[in-house]
């Protein structure tokens, strides 16, 4: 029994590793002023990531891409989450879709 027990545990110990490998990267990216912070986000090439987009304005905005397409509303002083890529090594460029004179920014994907 001891022995089947610490197989078991083995077991569950192997499943935790593969949902925590299975979980995305996540970074943050803050709208304030109309800019985003920070402008520029290295992640890795051919791994799916998570954005969480969190508006500190009092206005909505917009997190959008044509580079790797996609476009997510972000309610003022609140936060939206984006799955990015897989994407192949690259500079990918989004922005603000309404304040674009200011909030640019870019992936570096390496
Ligand atoms: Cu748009």
């Amino acid at each position: 029994m001891n022995r089947f027990l610490m197989l078991l545990g083995t077991v569950l110990l192997l499943a935790a590793g593969n949902v925590a490998a299975s979980e995305p990267p996540e970074y943050t990216l803050v709208i304030k002023n109309h800019r985003y912070q920070p402008s520029e986000i290295r992640m890795p090439a051919n791994t799916k990531v998570r954005i969480v987009v969190n508006n500190q304005d009092p206005t909505p905005e917009e997190f959008e891409s044509t580079d790797f397409n996609r476009e997510k509303l972000v309610l003022p002083n609140g936060s939206a989450t984006v799955y990015v890529g897989p994407l192949r090594a690259g500079t990918y460029a989004f922005f603000g879709d309404f304040h674009q004179d200011t909030a640019q920014g870019r992936l570096i994907v390496e």
